[in-house]
């Protein structure tokens, strides 16, 4: 009931609704009202009471619950079904087994911290408590496995474009799935699937955005590669005052959503002139392993499914569906 509360003080933002209004709309004593309210002062909420006029909501603070993230949340599939908790070991493997028992497709899974959060090929991911985004969304595309790579495109377009939109942050794209802000990494993507014959079963896009961390509050090895959001703010004297997780998630959602319906529609040229826009990769001299060989090049160009393509020094294009790509100049390599 008390985000019920708190969704009609948002809805009234400007306005007191009067304890005797909201104990009628809701159906319940004033006395329950007022329970709640303090409830969600004590969750940060800076709600002000007036005698004789009521409560007005000033501020929200930058938590994370269901209600925070799906109030506002103009999709149509992704993100219907919100499971948020405080602590998890990893929201990809909760995501998984939700997707083996037949949740819905969009469901959207976000904690405020994960004990073993995960990176690609075995790695770990920092995921402390309210320090960033740790959310995974599981799709059921009808694709076949190798045209998966293509959603980790739109999963770095979509979070390229909530940078953008809500902090006014210009972020790239390393390939496949680095997001990189001031030339460290903000964001990684973890892509994972399980297969059925020759198509996709379900898709797991993990997504990890540092939006509160201070340089110190990474692990020693990572403070020259990784930054938060704000972090990169204060460095730039931009203002982080008005910067909240659940309106990221939102446009995340929203564009994973958009490009999520174009994939679908076989029409991949937006996710790929995107990608390429705010690629840090095309143009540059890149190190590849490719069939457990290292090669050097320049990365030319993404085909139309995802894959870079290389000109390596021995003469011969190659195309790199996944694996290690290390760019020059670029986070320390
Ligand atoms: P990755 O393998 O590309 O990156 C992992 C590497 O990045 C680590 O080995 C470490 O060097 C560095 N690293 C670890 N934590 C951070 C951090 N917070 N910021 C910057 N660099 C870091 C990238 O894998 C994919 C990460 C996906 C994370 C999401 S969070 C929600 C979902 N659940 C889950 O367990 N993983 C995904």
């Amino acid at each position: 009931m008390k985000y019920e509360i708190l969704r009609i003080l948002k809805e009234k933002s400007m306005e007191y609704v009067s304890g005797e209004r909201l104990s009628e709309i809701l159906g319940v004593s004033r006395t329950a009202v007022w329970k709640c309210i303090n409830e969600l002062k004590k969750e940060g909420y800076v709600i002000e009471s007036v005698s004789k006029k009521g409560y007005k909501l000033e501020t929200s603070p930058d938590i994370l619950n269901e209600f925070e993230i799906g109030h506002g949340l103009n999709t149509s599939i992704i993100g219907r079904q919100i499971h948020y908790f405080k602590s998890i070991d990893s929201t990809n493997n909760y995501a998984k087994k939700a997707a083996q028992e037949g949740c819905e497709e969009g469901t959207v899974i976000v904690a405020d911290a994960q004990t073993s959060g995960r990176g690609r090929l075995g790695r770990s991911w920092e995921s402390k408590e309210d320090s960033g985004i740790w959310m995974s969304v599981v799709l059921r595309p009808y694709i076949a496995p190798e045209d998966v790579q293509i959603m980790t495109l739109a999963a770095s377009v979509a979070v390229v474009a909530a940078l953008k939109s809500v902090a006014g942050v210009d972020a790239g794209i390393k390939w496949p799935n680095d997001i990189i802000i001031g030339g460290r990494k903000v964001c990684g993507i973890l892509t994972e699937m399980s297969t059925e014959m020759d198509r996709v079963n379900y898709l797991v896009l993990g997504i990890g955005i540092n939006i509160n961390q201070k340089k110190e509050d990474f692990p020693e090895e990572l403070r020259n590669t990784a930054i938060s959001l704000k972090a990169y703010m204060a460095e730039n004297n931009m203002s982080v005052a008005n910067i909240k997780r659940s309106d990221i998630i939102k446009i995340v959602l929203l564009e994973l959503e958009k490009q999520y319906e174009n994939m679908k529609r076989r029409n991949t040229e937006e996710i790929i002139n995107k990608w390429r826009e705010n690629s840090v990769t095309i143009g540059r001299k890149v190190k590849i392993i490719y069939k457990n060989v290292e090669y050097e090049g320049t990365a030319k160009d993404v085909t139309d499914d995802g894959k870079l393509i290389v000109h390596c020094s021995d003469g011969v294009t190659r195309e790199i569906s996944s694996g290690e790509v290390s760019v020059r100049g670029i986070m320390g390599n």
